[in-house]
């Protein structure tokens, strides 16, 4: 396994519409293993494969309350598709690609996710709360949308001039 670079916006490869897996591959899994490493690195609650360059359907996510005590509850998902939802909740939002900030978003307080686990088998994924809003995020990540997206143009507008700024700094 390995940990890989993660993007940060403004960056073109993070605004593609990754493509659909055909196939769960040895190739998708080893993605899909180095995306949680990654995570778990970082620290995140979440990854999509746009974040670390790869256009291509594939999120991994771990909300899990006890991950402090080493408490794994790893999901790796290839194709993600929301099949329901349902009810409004508002959550402050933070994003491994958007570093240092952090937004309220507006998202459904439940839905159901069918996509092909690591073992390439369809499965089918009910969440409420916080693992409802990562899967949401993850999978808006593979649309090309950022959570930034989803605030006001203003907000945006400061967000990434802040980013460009610490780039520039890091590139100096
Ligand atoms: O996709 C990403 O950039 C990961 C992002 C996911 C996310 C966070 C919050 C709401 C929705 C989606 C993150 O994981 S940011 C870091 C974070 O929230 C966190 C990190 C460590 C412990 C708990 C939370
Ligand atoms: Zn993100």
């Amino acid at each position: 396994m390995a940990i890989l670079p993660i993007l940060i916006a403004p960056d073109k490869r993070l605004k593609r519409k990754a493509v659909a897996v055909k196939k769960v591959t040895p190739r998708i899994r080893q993605l899909m293993d180095d995306m949680l490493e990654t995570m778990y690195a970082a620290p995140g609650v979440g990854l999509a494969a746009p974040q670390v360059g790869e256009s291509v359907r594939v999120i991994v996510v771990d909300v899990a309350e006890d991950r402090a005590q080493g408490v794994r509850e790893p999901i790796q998902l290839a194709n993600p598709k929301i099949i329901a939802s349902e009810g409004d909740i508002v959550w402050e939002e933070g994003c491994l690609s958007v570093p240092e900030y952090t937004a309220d978003v507006n998202r459904k307080e439940y839905v159901k996710v069918r996509g092909l686990n690591r073992d390439g088998v369809e499965v089918e994924i009910e969440a409420v709360g916080l693992f409802a809003v990562c899967l949401q995020h993850e999978i808006d990540h593979l649309n090309g949308v950022l959570f930034i997206d989803h605030i006001s143009r203003l907000k945006r507008e400061m967000a990434i001039k802040r980013l460009k700024k610490m780039k520039a700094e890091f590139d100096s």
